[in-house]
């Protein structure tokens, strides 16, 4: 089905990605009859935390971490002062980097893990990190001092869209919009629709509203709009080497932030999509949708939500052979801000920018980039109701990206 997606400069449109990188989480949905615009959905106290059950350090002279993996090197550098306000310190130090080929056999669509090879070992500084997704109440400030307008709500332009008439480019973003019965898992239009309206305030268009969702992640932010908060709020995204480091929590090679059993002893670490994809969500985590944020626990840096619930923005451009790129240039990458350019194979000439944890529609039955090691990828101006951010802020003056 060809869609062209919301500031894409050249006529014409682009085919609905079936790739599993895309597969769950949508990127900008058409429009729908309109063929106006695409979906690029990806495919989820100090001392305390230090000592965590999932605390880090715990397996960084351990021997049964999974080669290629190699252990963690924390910094043993303390934080440099107390935390900013909802923030935790990342230590940083040296990690490996990347995702091996045994994940993919959890996700029913094999390639998950694919661009998240080779493993890599990499070096990034200590930076404070947001202990939750920013929320809807931060936003909400953000847009409350500064007036700003996020991309969902602005009227796409015509001379981005050309042949599409004028009254066909209304604002509004991609809404998951579950199927009454089974669908065709190869379509993801089957539960994926572009809702005129639909943005942050009213996330499932008009006649919906944030009351009761304070405390929610702020959704259908487009990489735009989390930057121009992070900017706002002193702080940057972060790249994809510190969110996977700050991800991991200390330990190496496993699966999930926590370790490799997705349920531990049957307690729910995420949120995730339980039930039939798409059409019934079991809620057996607690949660059908999204969940407010820091419902489950924290990994061994205190971070809630590393895995599931809302993807994250990360300022890298996404490229399918990033890590290739990093392995060629050998030795320990030392803080790595991503390729210059992005490409997509599946979507080549489409801007994309690393998105990473996966969302409350990640499940084995479609796609696992719950994974703590494996990538997801979104459209710059492409938002939608599963896709938010965290911000970090490193040490010393607030930089911006
Ligand atoms: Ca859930």
């Amino acid at each position: 089905m060809p869609v062209a997606t919301r500031g894409a400069k050249a006529a014409g449109g682009r085919t609905m990605p079936r790739s599993p990188e895309s597969a769950d989480s949508p990127r900008r949905p058409s429009w729908k009859g309109l063929a106006l615009l695409g979906v690029a959905l990806a495919a989820t106290g100090l001392g305390l935390w230090w000592g965590g059950a999932f605390g880090p350090g715990a397996e960084a002279t351990s021997a049964d971490v999974p080669p290629p993996f190699r252990p963690t090197l924390a910094n043993a550098a303390p934080p440099p002062g107390p935390p900013p306000p909802g923030m935790v310190w990342i230590p940083g130090g040296e990690f490996s980097l990347g995702s091996d080929l045994a994940s993919d056999s959890l996700c029913a669509l094999p390639g998950t893990v694919r661009d998240a090879q080779p493993i890599v070992r990499v070096h990034v500084d200590g930076f404070w990190m947001d202990r939750t997704e920013v929320t809807n109440a931060q936003f909400a400030a953000f847009v409350r001092a500064t007036g700003y307008r996020t991309v969902a709500e602005t009227a796409p332009r015509p001379e981005d869209f050309p042949g599409v008439p004028p009254a066909d480019l209304v604002p509004g973003s991609t809404v998951f919009t579950p199927p009454a019965a089974p669908v065709d898992l190869g379509d993801c239009l089957g539960w994926w629709r572009y809702q005129p309206g639909a943005n942050w305030r009213q996330p499932e268009g008009p006649g919906s509203d944030l009351r009761g969702r304070e405390q929610y992640p702020v959704v259908h932010v487009a990489y735009a709009d989390a930057v121009a908060y992070a900017t706002w709020a002193e702080k940057r995204l972060p790249t994809e080497a510190e969110w996977e480091f700050a991800a991991r929590g200390g330990l190496a090679g496993r699966l999930y932030p926590w370790g490799d059993e997705l349920r531990p002893g049957g307690r729910p670490m995420a949120n995730l999509y339980d039930g039939a994809f798409p059409w019934r969500d079991d809620a057996a985590d607690g949660h059908a949708g999204v969940a407010p944020v820091g419902c489950f626990p924290a990994n061994g840096y205190g971070l809630h939500d590393m895995a599931g619930n809302v993807w994250e923005w990360c300022g890298d451009w996404y490229r399918a052979d990033a890590y290739s790129l990093l392995a060629r240039a050998g030795g320990v990458a030392r803080n790595p801000p991503g390729p210059a350019v992005s490409f997509d194979p599946a979507e080549p000439g489409t801007k994309k920018r690393v998105q990473r944890g996966g969302s409350f529609l990640c499940t084995d039955q479609y796609c696992t980039r719950y994974l703590v090691g494996s990538r997801g990828k979104g459209e710059e101006s492409t938002a939608s109701n599963h896709v938010g951010f965290r911000c970090v802020r490193p040490v010393g003056p607030p930089a911006g990206r």
